[in-house]
C-alpha cells in the first residue's frame, strides 16, 4: 500500500501542507482513544513539527464504540472523522495505517484483519494476551511484510534517548561482559483497595496484570539494552486486592453514571517478581508492581558489566548514570550524563542542551522512526516477532508462578528478532 500524495489526501485536519510541501501523506486510523490513544495522537501530530519526516501523518479517523465519546476525543485530539466500528477503518481509502490503542483482547483480531486489508499496523504492547495469539499475529505480519505491509509493536521506552544511549554503550563493549541486569517497574495507582475495576484488572480483557502491562516493558527494555535474550525464569505473582468496586463510568466496566455498585473479582496479578538467566550468561532480576506505594511511574534499569555499569530511572528520564572502572580511584564513581546533547539519540529534533524531554517524547520518536521505515520500505522494529519474544517470557513467568516458582525455560525464537538499528 503506497501512501497517498498530499493532493489525494484532502483532509481538513493534520499538519497544513503548503504548496512547497509535496511530501506524501500517511493516513492514520486509530482504535481507542483513552490514555494510550491520547499519547499516540500527540505523537502523530508532533512528529512532523520536530523532525524531517518523509511522510506527513494525517489523523484521518478515530474509532470508538461510543460515538459521543469518540467524537469528543476526536475533536480534542485532532482527528478528522469518527467511526464506531474499527472495521470501517479497513474500508477507508484515507487510512494507510491502523494504530491499535485498545485493550489487549482486541489486538490479534484487529491487527490480523488490518494487515490482511493491506493496512500497516502499529500495535500497543504487550502484543497480545497469549503466546498463541502472538504467534498468529507474527505469521500474518510476516506474510503481509512480503507484500510491503508493515507492522510494529509499541515498546516506546526503546526510544527514550538515555535508554538508547545505554544500549549503544553496551553494544560498543564499553561495559564489558555483562554480569547483572536489574529492572524494576513500579507504580502505585492500584495500592488503594477502593481503586475501581477496569479492563486492566480483568484477565479476559488484559491477559495479565502488572506482569503484562508494565512487566512487558521491563522484559523488552532489558533484552533491547543488553542485546541478550532471557532463556529461563522463576517467578511469583500476587494479587493483593482480590475484589474491587465496579464504578459505573467510562473507566469502569460499563460506561454510565459513575455510581458505585457491587464489587467484581480481580483476575490478574497486582505484582510480579522473577529471576532470569540471559543467553549472554548474565543474571537478571525483575519486579513489576502497580501496588508499590510511593512509586508513580518508576522504571529503573541497571546493567552491570565487567568494565562498567549504567543506571536509568524513568522518573529522571533525561539522565543516565554511567560508571566506568579503571579511572582515578580517588574520584571513581558514577557520573550523571544529561542526555540532551545534539549528538544524543533523537536530540537533533529538539532543543539546546539541558532543555529536557518528557515521557511523551518517546512516542514521538516511535512515530518518527515508523514513518521513516514506511517511506524506506523497511521492516520496523520492534517487530511483532520481537513482541512474541516478550510474550514467551511473560508466559514462562506465569507458568513458573503457577507451578510454585519452578524454573521454566523460555523457548528460543524461531529466527532472530529484527536486526537492531542505530537510533534516529
Ligand atoms: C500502566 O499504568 C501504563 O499506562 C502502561 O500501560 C504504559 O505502557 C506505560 O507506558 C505507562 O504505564
Amino acid at each position: 500500500m503506497s501512501p497517498r500524495t498530499a493532493e489525494q489526501g484532502s483532509l481538513p485536519s493534520g499538519p497544513r501542507v503548503g504548496a512547497a510541501d509535496d511530501r506524501p501523506a500517511l493516513g492514520v486510523g486509530m482504535v481507542g482513544h483513552s490514555f494510550m490513544g491520547a499519547a499516540h495522537s500527540r505523537a502523530w501530530t508532533s512528529a512532523a513539527a520536530s523532525f524531517p519526516v518523509p511522510l506527513l501523518p494525517r489523523l484521518a479517523a478515530l474509532a470508538g464504540r461510543d460515538g459521543t465519546r469518540a467524537a469528543e476525543a476526536a475533536q480534542r485530539l485532532g482527528w478528522a472523522d469518527v467511526e464506531t466500528d474499527w472495521r470501517a477503518l479497513l474500508e477507508r481509502e484515507d487510512v494507510d495505517l491502523v494504530d491499535i490503542c485498545s485493550p489487549g483482547d482486541t489486538h490479534a483480531e484487529i491487527a490480523c484483519a488490518a494487515l490482511a486489508a493491506g493496512k500497516h499496523v502499529l500495535c500497543e504492547k504487550p502484543l497480545a494476551n497469549s503466546v498463541e495469539e502472538a504467534e498468529a499475529m507474527v505469521a500474518v505480519a510476516e506474510e503481509a511484510s512480503a507484500r510491503g505491509v508493515r507492522s510494529m509493536v509499541g515498546f516506546t521506552y526503546r526510544r527514550v534517548p538515555a535508554l538508547e544511549l545505554a544500549r549503544q554503550l553496551v553494544a560498543s563493549g564499553r561495559l564489558g561482559a555483562l554480569r547483572h541486569v536489574r529492572v524494576a517497574y513500579l507504580q502505585d495507582w492500584l495500592v488503594d483497595a477502593d481503586a475501581p475495576m477496569s479492563w486492566r484488572l480483568d484477565k479476559q480483557r488484559a491477559g495479565s496484570g502488572a506482569l503484562g502491562d508494565i512487566g512487558a516493558h521491563a522484559v523488552d527494555i532489558a533484552q533491547h539494552v543488553t542485546g541478550q535474550r532471557l532463556t529461563g525464569v522463576t517467578g511469583l505473582l500476587e494479587t493483593f486486592v482480590r475484589e474491587r468496586p465496579v464504578v459505573d463510568g467510562p473507566s469502569g466496566l460499563t460506561g454510565g453514571t459513575g455510581a458505585r455498585g457491587a464489587t467484581a473479582p480481580v483476575t490478574v496479578d497486582d505484582a510480579a517478581v522473577f529471576l532470569a538467566r540471559t543467553d549472554g550468561g548474565a543474571l537478571a532480576t525483575f519486579e513489576a508492581s502497580r501496588t508499590a506505594t510511593g512509586h508513580k511511574n518508576a522504571l529503573r534499569l541497571e546493567v552491570d558489566g565487567e568494565l562498567g555499569s549504567v543506571v536509568f530511572d524513568l522518573e529522571r528520564l533525561n539522565e543516565l548514570q554511567v560508571h566506568e572502572r579503571g579511572g582515578d580511584a580517588l574520584v571513581e564513581g558514577r557520573r550523571r550524563v544529561v542526555v540532551t546533547e545534539p549528538g544524543h539519540p533523537w536530540m537533533s529534533g529538539w532543543w539546546p542542551p539541558g532543555h529536557v524531554l518528557g515521557w511523551e517524547h518517546a512516542f514521538t520518536h516511535q512515530a518518527v522512526d515508523l514513518l521513516g521505515d514506511l517511506a524506506a520500505g523497511r521492516a520496523p522494529s520492534p517487530s511483532f516477532r520481537e513482541g512474541l519474544v516478550v510474550q514467551r517470557v511473560l508466559d514462562a513467568v506465569e507458568r513458573s508462578a503457577a507451578a510454585g516458582g519452578r524454573w521454566v525455560e523460555v523457548p528460543a525464537p524461531a529466527q532472530d528478532a529484527a536486526p537492531r538499528r542505530a537510533a534516529g
